[in-house]
């Protein structure tokens, strides 16, 4: 109760912010994007999780205007990298309450807008669970996003309601392997269920990404099985603006 009220107001005290954590392309060593992540500083607090908060702002119509402002600070953030010669895509993730609750194609293309980035700059995280409700609602809004050149990426893939049966209606450019596959991919059964995974993934042309990469263990496995795109505490935690800006520089 206290946490949801104090929710109402942090927008408007300004104690959201964002932090981007690096995606890794391990064949030919590069950055190929971020994703936001958003942090909430409560002044009494201090630092409270958005696996604590968002779930509470999907409880409400509060989670709207949460996304939009998220949307709009990652796509101004993207804006400025492309400007200074970054031009790396920004991953946001969504809500699946949202997609029920409003327009996200509608959304999406105002912020869009108002910031003019790039669409092919802009990439957005769904999940599983989004497809368990008024599944042709979702396709069509992601459908209408696609078309504005903003790319869709299945985030932790593999854990909830298997969507498997649904990837080929879904509109989809990339699957975020779920960080489980990458704790336990030193069990040979847990790798059969990978490689059928990015095989699938290929003959139907969507990229995967593995979450949690954490050891080199982890991208030695990974890359034996074909997966060369990689998110996690091996190549960087998320960071601040300011940590980001002092350490894309030194990259190359
Ligand atoms: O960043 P962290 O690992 O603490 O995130 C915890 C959970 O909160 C993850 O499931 C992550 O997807 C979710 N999360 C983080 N930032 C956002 C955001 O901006 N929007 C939404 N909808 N979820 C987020
Ligand atoms: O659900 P989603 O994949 O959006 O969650 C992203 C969350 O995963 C972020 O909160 C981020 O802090 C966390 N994360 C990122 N890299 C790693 C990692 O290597 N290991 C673990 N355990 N968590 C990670
Ligand atoms: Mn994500
Ligand atoms: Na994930």
């Amino acid at each position: 109760f206290e946490l949801q009220k104090d929710l109402q107001s942090a927008l408007d005290y300004e104690q959201f912010y964002l932090v981007y954590q690096p995606k890794w392309n391990t064949l030919s060593h590069s950055l190929i994007g971020f994703e936001a992540l958003i942090r909430w500083h409560h002044p009494r607090d201090g630092l409270i999780s958005p696996g604590e908060f968002i779930p509470i702002a999907e409880e409400s119509s509060y989670i709207i205007p949460l996304t939009k402002w998220i949307l709009k600070t990652a796509c101004i953030q993207a804006k400025q990298w492309d400007s200074e010669g970054y031009h790396l895509p920004v991953s946001v993730n969504l809500s699946s309450s949202h997609f029920r609750a409003d327009n996200v194609a509608e959304l999406v293309r105002t912020v869009l807008n108002e910031t003019e980035l790039s669409p092919h700059l802009l990439e957005l995280e769904i999940t599983e669970s989004m497809m368990l409700y008024d599944l042709n609602n979702v396709i069509e809004q992601l459908q209408a996003i696609r078309s504005l050149g903003v790319k869709i990426a299945m985030d932790d893939f593999g854990t909830g309601y298997s969507s498997i049966g649904l990837l080929d209606q879904i509109p989809l450019d990339t699957l975020k392997l779920d960080r489980v596959f990458t704790r336990n991919i030193d069990t040979k059964s847990k790798r059969a269920i990978v490689r059928a995974i990015i095989l699938m993934a290929e003959s139907l042309q969507i990229q995967v990404i593995a979450e949690g990469v954490e050891t080199q263990e982890h991208v030695d496995y990974l890359t034996q099985l074909g997966c060369h795109y990689m998110q996690g505490y091996f190549y960087a935690k998320p960071m601040k603006v300011s940590d980001i800006n002092e350490w894309l520089p030194r990259l190359s």
